[in-house]
């Protein structure tokens, strides 16, 4: 239909789009600026997906799991960029797919605000926007579909855990005293997790938290953040980190403290994603707990962009399912783990 249209002149913009994304963005599997790239036939669905960054093992799995789907042979031309973590990159990322005239935008928005205009801009081009793993606070009638996660219910998941954990347990002082490492300020992910395990440690009057700081996601900050918290609270019992990556940190600076976690350690650990190191180490016994946020939301996309070219309605809102996984049921999942 329409595409006929858009494929005049799309090898200038393709060169447009070469001259806007020059800060270098663009994946190597798609390097715009080549000249052997192929253009889309006609027959072609072109989705443009604007990832946020590469901070965390989920995002790589969530990149992965996206252009295993929308690929030359099941008759996509998929163009990708990461924004590294910048929403400015994003926006500009979008708006060069708007003006390139793609099928579909995908993205994965870092923070909820900020994307009322990019979206209105999308909205009058007539481009379908499929809002993906984050979400934004904009209108909903602004985009098509979300897909992703409840990430209130893996807070309240992670808090609900704690509770079945403490019954019984006997501590030296009468407060449990509970440390957070945050991801992204802003973020759907952050805000829903914080907020979830909020809802439950607002049941108990000696859940005390005495710390709760943003540590970005990545393994480097958790170390850092950790080791802050270590130097400032002689008397953690329960770190709750927000996702497997900030784990990873977390658990270097408590060896290097001269601490353990986990089963029978000196403090309970939580986690959330589910990814196969972190998993390894749920079944070492070192996490105690770890929260499963599915990263491999490609097929779901692909599903949604499917049923939009039939024609066929889609669901707006699209949760995945997740699990929580202990010592106990974790090997159940550990060796088919791809991620
Ligand atoms: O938990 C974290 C990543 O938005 C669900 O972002 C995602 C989160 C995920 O960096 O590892």
């Amino acid at each position: 239909m329409e595409r006929k249209r858009r494929m005049r002149g799309y090898i200038v913009v393709c060169l447009l789009f070469a001259l806007l994304m020059s800060t270098g963005c663009t994946s190597a599997q798609q390097d715009f600026s080549s000249e052997e790239r192929p253009y889309p036939d006609e027959n072609m669905t072109v989705i443009g997906v604007s990832q946020l960054g590469s901070e965390s093992m989920w995002r790589s799995a969530n990149t992965a799991s996206i252009q295993q789907v929308f690929t030359k042979e099941n008759g996509y031309f998929l163009m990708y960029n990461n924004a590294r973590q910048k929403q400015e990159n994003q926006i500009k990322a979008i708006r060069s797919f708007i003006s390139q005239q793609v099928d579909y935008i995908i993205f994965s928005p870092i923070v909820e605000s900020g994307w009322d205009t990019v979206l209105k801009e999308a909205k009058e081009a007539k481009i379908p926007v499929i809002i993906m793993d984050r979400n934004v606070d904009s209108d909903p009638s602004l985009y098509t579909a979300w897909v992703g996660s409840d990430f209130t219910e893996e807070g309240r998941n992670a808090g609900r855990w704690l509770e079945e954990e403490l019954k019984g347990k006997n501590f030296s002082h009468s407060q449990v005293n509970i440390v957070i490492l945050q991801g992204t300020p802003g973020s759907t992910a952050m805000l829903g997790r914080t907020e979830g395990f909020q809802t439950v440690a607002d049941r108990h009057e000696n859940w005390n938290i005495l710390a709760c700081e943003n540590a970005d996601f990545t393994t480097a900050k958790g170390k850092e953040v950790m080791s802050k918290y270590l130097k400032k609270y002689s008397d953690i019992d329960v770190i709750v980190s927000q996702n497997d990556d900030m784990t990873i940190g977390v658990l270097q600076a408590i060896s290097e403290a001269g601490y353990t976690t986990g089963t029978g350690g000196d403090m309970t650990l939580i986690s959330f994603d589910g990814t196969k190191s972190a998993l390894e180490k749920v079944k070492s016994g070192l996490i105690n707990v770890d929260i499963e946020c599915n990263p491999l939301l490609g097929p779901y996309l692909e599903e949604i962009v499917r049923k939009l070219e039939n024609g066929e309605p889609v669901d707006k809102i699209n949760y995945v399912e997740e699990k929580i996984f202990t010592q106990k049921n974790v090997l159940s999942v550990l060796d088919n783990r791809i991620y």
